[in-house]
């Protein structure tokens, strides 16, 4: 095996004996597999040049390449099936297309246009002829043809992984892209289960998966890499309008971080569409709700408040799951990463939904759109009560439309000094000792300075009780690592407000923690949108080559995170 697409990748540089997120060899070559059949399905999707072959198409492998991040599936047999149904699919694909030669795939647009020449997102009337294949012969490569007896799989993954690209550069921007679809695609996935799509999403997953077979210089690589930030932020977009419309928009909200005395039930991952149909089925049950790690802004919505038994928050981060799972004493629901390897004192009492999976552990799949977690309610009445870890609040809900109904308080704050820098600290949390900088930098920032975050990065300082500017409090949590698109947001009106022309001309300073691919899809969101000298840490990704390291530097001034006391005293001036 070799993996190096999260920030715990071995000695930062790839795992390949084992993940030191668990990962087996054999689930690394699978995913690795799944990942090259999803390339060769989606240049023959492409070929068919059909709208709705391209939706589909595009929907699948997006549910395939989300399965296939950091801490999100462990579960071999899951991801066999999708290399099968990869397969079947691209199987099906080339019969309509041998039938259809001729006919409605040849077409002489130009990748692209029809993106912009079909812009309703709500248009799957399925027929219409747009996308041409990207390039002449891809349909005789490998990823389009391969075929062998299950049993040959592993083998086969060992000849198609990140190092059959002998060039280091290309495979670290091809690399790079790949991971900021895996985080597109998850957000994608979520806003789809609530009945929201963008079919430029689908169409540049499927794009870009393609071009990742062909010859492409660094150039075009690059100007890749912008698109997938692009489509990063028309993605975060789309599951904002999902989650807002079904939910209510988020409200600054104290959640609860201790416990009651019923029996209850832990939701994790991002899904909101799971909380809400376990908080239907629990109601009236005499079991609690408790969200834990990235699950924990479900509590700033409108709808979910509505329930009594929705208690509040339990624990941290996710990589506090090993002791906080076995404290909570009840059942645990994981509706996507990050999982940890399962822990005895739980195994028997952790479930898995959507493309999260654990080998062994009970998978609830949607049957009609529906998720029935009776099995889990009734377990849980038999359990004890959490263990109580903390008392207390926390305050968060500051999404995009409650920060800008602060916006005349804010605009106020920062004319008359009384705020002098905004630090986005979004991102992702993670083991690693370095993470601690995160901490210090909120600790050693100046009272003057407002913290903005998202994504599970909070728990490195959203307990420390930091304070507030004239009622504005220090530390302004948007949600989960998607709600990255509130900062956008915000970061965008305030330069409005302010008429700069330029968004690096605001006072905000990107200080950004990354774990998995999702970070990577917020990054080059960030980038896409012109967000210059950002730091990254705890350490820059493994898989940036020194060139393409030198790019990002270049082009963008990314840098590595330093100093405390250093890169706070340089964000506060500017740099
Ligand atoms: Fe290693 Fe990260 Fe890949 Fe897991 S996901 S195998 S920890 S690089
Ligand atoms: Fe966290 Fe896994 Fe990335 Fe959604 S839960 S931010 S690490």
């Amino acid at each position: 095996m070799f993996c190096f697409q999260c920030q715990e990748a071995a000695k930062n540089t790839g795992c390949d004996v084992k993940g030191v997120c668990g990962k087996k060899p054999e689930t690394a070559g699978y995913q690795d597999l799944l990942i090259y059949t999803l390339k060769g399905l989606a240049a023959q999707a492409l070929a068919t040049g059909q709208r709705n072959t391209i939706n589909d198409t595009g929907y699948f492998a997006a549910r395939g390449l989300f399965a296939t991040i950091t801490n999100a599936n462990f579960d071999d047999d899951r991801i066999i099936a999708l290399i099968r149904e990869a397969l079947n699919r691209r199987t099906r694909l080339a019969d309509t297309l041998a039938r259809t030669t001729g006919s409605s795939s040849a077409t002489s647009a130009a990748p692209g246009d029809a993106a912009t020449a079909t812009p309703d997102v709500t248009d799957t009337t399925g027929t219409t002829a747009f996308s041409p294949l990207p390039a002449a012969g891809l349909l005789q490569h490998d990823a389009v043809t391969w075929a062998a007896d299950p049993a040959d799989w592993l083998n086969k993954s060992r000849s198609i992984g990140v190092l059959s690209e002998p060039d280091q550069d290309l495979r670290s921007l091809k690399e790079l892209i790949i991971y900021g679809l895996k985080g597109i695609a998850a957000y994608a996935d979520h806003a789809a289960v609530l009945g929201h799509s963008d079919e430029r999403i689908w169409e540049f997953i499927l794009e870009a998966l393609a071009a990742t077979l062909q010859d492409k210089s660094l150039d075009e690589l690059v100007a890749l890499a912008l698109k997938t930030g692009e489509t990063a932020v028309t993605t975060m977009a789309t599951l904002d309008a999902a989650n807002t419309s079904a939910y209510g928009k988020p409200e600054i909200t104290e959640v609860n971080i201790g416990t009651r005395d019923n029996p209850a039930i832990l939701i994790s991952g991002h899904d909101l569409k799971d909380m809400e149909q376990l908080l239907e089925q629990t109601t009236g049950t005499g079991v609690d709700v408790y969200t834990h790690s990235e699950m924990l802004p479900a509590n700033y919505y409108p709808k979910f408040k509505q329930y009594e038994h929705f208690v509040g928050n339990y624990g941290g981060a996710w990589w506090q799951q090993d002791k906080e799972f076995a404290s909570f004493n009840g059942p645990i629901l994981m509706t996507t990463n990050c999982i940890v390897p399962v822990r005895p004192s739980y195994a028997e009492r952790i479930y898995t939904t959507g493309m999260a999976g654990y080998p062994g552990v009970p998978h609830i799949e949607a049957v009609d759109g529906r998720k029935d977690f009776s099995a889990i309610i009734e377990q849980a009445k038999i359990c004890p009560p959490p263990t109580q870890i903390e008392t207390g609040s926390i305050i968060g809900g500051f999404a995009h439309d409650q920060v800008l109904a602060l916006a005349d308080k804010i605009v106020d704050a920062i004319k008359s000094g009384a705020i002098k820098r905004f630090v986005v600290m979004g991102g992702c949390d993670g083991r690693q000792k370095g993470r601690s900088y995160f901490t210090q930098v909120a600790e050693t920032l100046p009272q003057d300075a407002v913290i903005l975050t998202a994504g599970c990065a909070k728990y490195r300082y959203n307990k420390l009780n930091l304070g507030s500017i004239d009622g504005i409090p220090r530390v302004l949590d948007a949600g989960q690592c998607n709600d990255s698109y509130s900062l956008a947001v915000i970061a965008l009106k305030l330069k409005e407000a302010f008429g700069f022309d330029d968004i690096n001309e605001l006072p905000i300073s990107f200080d950004i923690a990354w774990y998995e691919q999702k970070a990577v899809a917020v990054l080059l969101a960030l980038l896409s949108l012109g967000v210059k000298g950002i730091r990254l840490g705890p350490t820059l990704p493994a898989f940036l080559s020194p060139n393409v390291a030198r790019v990002l530097v270049e082009n963008f001034n990314i840098k590595p995170v330093g100093d405390v006391a250093e890169d706070v005293a340089a964000m506060m001036q500017g740099a």
